[in-house]
């Protein structure tokens, strides 16, 4: 039988007032913000490839983010990004791409070239269709426009039956989405009364057996949310905790 696996301590955010780590010593350090959509994709990455000891999560309280973060680690300001070999890296789908291919554990992509191929296509899909086009429906009809972005992923779930994934097996695929999804099926049943599994059961079942994943389960921040919350008030920690349930949570950071 499989050991238990033992559940991360997950280390506080550092604010404007907290000091760097020591940069460049030959550490990997991944910084990201616990409630950021895209840094958790690179964490889900991380984690789902047994990482969890070769590269460090170094949250960033990005109300309040420190100085440092920007001028001597990564200029552009945002998270995720990597620290890896003397080098920042950033962009949340490179950095995916990046970690399966850089490091050891499981590979993301299957060898077969029609899947290879597709996952190109989907992973492109995210963030030029798919995640802009969902959050511009709140503001319009959202049932309807948004919805047809489900659809197509709907379509693309029954693509590969050798499994409940994008491309059969878990992929680069599920990471893309998996942060997006969880976000919009609390809110759009919240916001919109629509849920985002109504008639669409391959997505459903996508859902399922992604929360069996406990790679991608201990990035949930809704999971998080109570251990984030204990570790930010017991460093006494000016960081609110933040709701995902929220359109405004939904968007800001965005
Ligand atoms: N395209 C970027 C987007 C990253 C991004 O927008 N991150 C947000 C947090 S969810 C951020 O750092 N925002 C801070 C800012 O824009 O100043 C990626 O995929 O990594």
């Amino acid at each position: 039988m499989a050991a238990p696996s033992v559940q991360e301590v997950l280390p506080p955010s550092l604010d404007s007032t907290s000091q760097p780590p020591s940069l460049f010593d030959g550490s990997t350090r991944l910084y990201i913000n616990y409630q950021c959509p895209y840094a958790q994709r690179a964490w889900i990455t991380r984690n789902v490839k047994g990482l969890q000891d070769k590269i460090n999560l170094v949250p960033i309280d990005l109300q309040n983010r420190p100085d440092w973060y920007k001028e001597k680690v990564y200029p552009p300001n945002k998270v995720p990004s990597l620290e890896h070999n003397n080098k920042v890296i950033g962009e949340s789908l490179h950095l995916v791409k990046y970690v399966d291919s850089n490091f050891e554990g499981p590979s993301l992509l299957p060898d077969d070239l029609e899947k290879r191929k597709f996952s190109e296509k989907l992973i492109a899909y995210s963030d030029t269709t798919f995640v802009p086009e969902v959050y511009r429906s709140f503001a319009k009809d959202a049932r309807t426009l948004a919805g047809a972005h489900f659809d197509y992923l709907e379509k693309a779930l029954h693509k590969f039956d050798d499994g409940p994934f994008f491309l059969g097996q878990f992929s680069q695929v599920d990471i893309a989405y998996a942060p997006f999804i969880e976000r919009f099926q609390v809110f759009m049943p919240e916001g919109f009364d629509y849920d985002i599994t109504t008639g669409r059961p391959k997505l459903a079942k996508w859902i399922e057996e992604m929360n069996k994943l406990d790679g991608y389960k201990e990035t949930k921040v809704l999971e998080q949310e109570k251990t984030v919350e204990k570790l930010e008030t017991s460093k006494m920690h000016r960081q609110s905790p933040v709701k995902v349930t929220g359109a405004s949570t939904l968007v800001s950071n965005m």
